[in-house]
């Protein structure tokens, strides 16, 4: 498809209406029929959405809607309740199969992922079989960017969903960007795209020719220039795998800042579910649990607790969170972003010092 020299070349991964599909997969019946999947257990009115096939969202639906509303926009789809389980076990066989291509992977949620593609001949290749392998073995699918950076790849991920393809090539980053919505950038919510927009920037190339002062003043002074820098394409992170990093973790930002408090615990759930998955899959255990809170005016805190017994049980690592929250957040208070950690790792297989037999 492609000959360009990669100086590196990353691949970001997510698949399609990841809870919706799996429930497809299981009953094929639903294949093509709006659906929604309800976080929780309550598919009345007071639920919120975890997501909707695409053919819902030709409704209009999206994911954290209120039941509610979604029922008025979809009055005939089918609405189920989340079974974490088993989207936790395609999860999982979506990235075993990721690990055998590439040289290095970086699961950041449930359904998506970073891969190294720095070593293959013809990325766009490779990318084209791993989709149509997740199709024929799995039953999902899988939009996918290719770039020289995560933040690029990321963007070319959701381009061209669902089952897309999208190939930035090296040194065209800015370029590809420039012409998107300001709000689709990584990490630019609604907010502070009313903010931008407030200011005259309206794309990604407005936010990256902007003057920086003038950003660092209205955003803080790191905020201002990574948000430049995401805008110009540029993001020197590199791909992380799970045996060298020191912590998992799961961020949520929620499309308007969020106070209700069923809300945050449900998120909190089901972050901890995810860490879970992440952890068992590592044969790891966690000593310190630690939340992420953002409020509405940028102001971020964070709060740990060591655990007397290390854990990779999502209950335990929930009800710590629950904890730290009751230490970190006034009720009623609204925050833009909600995460929790767990680091401290202990490894399962190690040695335990204390387990001698006496007999
Ligand atoms: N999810 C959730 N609550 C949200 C957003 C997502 O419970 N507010 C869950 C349901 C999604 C899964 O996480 O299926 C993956 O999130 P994505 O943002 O990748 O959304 P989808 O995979 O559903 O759709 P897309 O095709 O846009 O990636
Ligand atoms: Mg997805």
């Amino acid at each position: 498809m492609s000959n360009y020299t990669w100086p590196r070349c990353i691949a970001h991964l997510d698949l399609d209406a990841f809870y919706a599909t799996v429930e497809e997969v299981l009953n094929p019946a639903l294949k093509g029929v709006p659906l929604m999947v309800v976080m929780g257990d309550d598919l009345g009115n007071r639920g919120a959405i975890a997501t909707a096939s695409y053919a819902a969202r030709r409704f209009g639906v999206r994911s954290a809607m209120s039941v509610a509303n979604a029922r008025k926009l979809c009055p005939d789809g089918v609405y189920l309740p989340v079974r974490h389980h088993l989207y936790r076990e395609f999860s999982q066989k979506v990235m075993s199969l990721l690990a055998e291509e590439a040289a290095a992977l970086e699961q950041v949620s449930i359904d998506e992922a970073y891969l190294d593609l720095g070593h293959i001949a013809d990325p766009p290749a490779l990318a084209q079989r791993l989709q149509g392998r997740i199709i024929a073995e799995i039953g999902l699918s899988a939009s996918v960017g290719l770039a020289t950076n995560k933040l690029t790849a990321k963007m070319a991920s959701g381009h061209l969903k669902p089952g897309g393809l999208t190939v930035v090539p090296p040194g065209e980053e800015a370029e590809f960007l420039a012409p998107l919505p300001v709000g689709k950038l990584h990490g630019v919510g609604p907010k502070t795209a009313a903010r931008l927009q407030a200011i005259g920037i309206q794309t990604i190339g407005d936010l990256a020719e902007a003057d920086i002062d003038m950003l660092r003043t209205n955003f803080g002074p790191n905020i201002g220039l990574e948000m430049q820098q995401h805008a110009a394409g540029i993001d020197p992170r590199q791909i992380e795998t799970e045996r060298e990093i020191k912590s998992l973790s799961y961020e949520r930002t929620f499309l308007e800042d969020n106070a209700n408090r069923r809300d945050l615990w449900h998120n909190i759930q089901e972050m901890a579910v995810g860490l879970e998955g992440r952890l068992q899959k590592n044969n790891l255990l966690a000593r310190t649990v630690s939340i992420k809170l953002r409020f509405s005016n940028w102001k971020t805190i964070t709060r740990a607790e060591t655990l007397l017994t290390p854990t990779d049980k999502a209950a335990t690592i929930a009800a710590s969170a629950g904890r730290l929250m009751r230490l970190g957040w006034k009720r009623g208070t609204p925050l833009r972003l909600i995460g929790v950690r767990v680091s401290n790792f202990v490894e399962i297989d190690a040695p335990r010092q204390t387990s001698f037999e006496l007999q």
